[in-house]
């Protein structure tokens, strides 16, 4: 036993001059609401290895996908609380939580998720929004524009009216407009609410056609390119503030990369989940006329003035938010 005590020591020796002894490893948890292959997801396993690699195994992030550790609506509470250090939440999810960057949840034209994600985050570098002052806030990114994904098929506005659609926000508001009756809830809730037939379809990017199989149940997608989905990916505040400088400055320094690099999978992932799509499931693609996607252009105009106003209540200067906007958008889609 003298002996087995002896290399005991000396291997406990040897581990304190490895470069990261496992002592200083920084761990953190990182809180997701959808299942692991949704696009959510698959950018918080990059972020994870980008990390990880570039601190030099400093830093370690333990990802929970599916509401393994918090759930859609229960992120916003549990980053602050600590009970995770990290987690993705779907803006839209907290209507009238985010009076500044709900801004993104208009019709304002964006065609690709990387032109929005990427203005979404000049957005918030520049405005610094206080609805995100308890948080650091470590990215941001959106969905593809937004479709309908049907059971029975949606070829003019008309077929629209009091059809049970799921969505969120101001998306829900969107839904509305259109004559549809949207049914607000989580992505992660939709499966279940699809297969019990509580709604018969829904308004989100067709990335969902394969990642959550929604093709099966849903084979009509009619193509509207609406609104996207913005997202923000918030760290807790101590969490943040213990980090050292060194990691800080890895984290910083990966935010618009990760906001571009998310965009541009996503939008290849609409292609690859559709060309999927078609050929599992037969999907019928719709285009509506072009009078029924003139009068959706303009049957969703008042929401932009509703947010005009809800967001000057709250102290923001709209009309600045919504030129900038707009610039970064023909910046980008140029
Ligand atoms: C989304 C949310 C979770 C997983 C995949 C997704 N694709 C698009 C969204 C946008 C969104 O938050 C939503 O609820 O439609």
């Amino acid at each position: 036993t003298g002996v087995f005590a002896a290399l005991m020591i000396c291997a406990a020796m040897l581990c304190s001059v490895s470069p990261v002894s496992a002592a200083d490893v920084i761990k953190l948890s990182y809180a997701n609401f959808p299942p692991a292959k949704t696009f959510p997801c698959v950018q918080m396993e990059r972020w994870k290895q980008e990390v990880e690699k570039r601190t030099n195994g400093k830093v370690l992030v333990q990802t929970y996908p599916g509401s393994t550790l918090l759930g859609a609506k229960t992120t916003l509470r549990g980053v602050m609380q600590g009970q995770a250090s990290i987690g993705c939440i779907s803006l839209a999810y907290h209507p009238g939580v985010f009076p500044l960057s709900s801004v993104f949840e208009l019709p304002l034209g964006f065609t690709t998720a990387t032109s929005a994600s990427l203005a979404l985050w000049d957005l918030y570098e520049k405005y610094q929004p206080k609805e995100f002052k308890r948080f650091k806030v470590l990215t941001m990114f959106t969905s593809a524009p937004s479709n309908l994904m049907t059971k029975a098929p949606v070829r003019k506005l008309e077929d629209l009216k009091g059809l049970e659609l799921r969505a969120s926000g101001i998306l829900s508001k969107i839904l509305e407009s259109l004559g549809a009756t949207p049914v607000s809830m989580p992505m992660s809730a939709t499966p279940e609410a699809l297969q019990k037939g509580v709604v018969k379809g829904l308004f989100s990017s067709f990335d969902v056609l394969k990642d959550l199989n929604f093709a099966e149940i849903c084979r009509y997608e009619t193509v509207t390119n609406t609104a996207v989905y913005p997202f923000a990916i918030i760290m807790n505040m101590k969490a943040w503030n213990d980090l050292p400088d060194d990691v800080k400055k890895v984290m910083n320094d990966l935010g618009r990369e990760q906001a571009q690099w998310t965009g541009e999978y996503m939008d290849q992932h609409v292609k690859d989940s559709l060309a999927w799509a078609e050929e599992k499931y037969s999907i019928e693609m719709i285009k509506m006329s072009d009078a029924d996607m003139q009068a959706i252009r303009e049957k969703t105009v008042p929401l932009i003035e509703d947010w005009k106003k809800k967001a000057t209540g709250a102290g923001i200067a709209a009309s600045a938010v919504l030129s900038d906007v707009e610039a970064s958008r023909l910046k980008y889609e140029a």
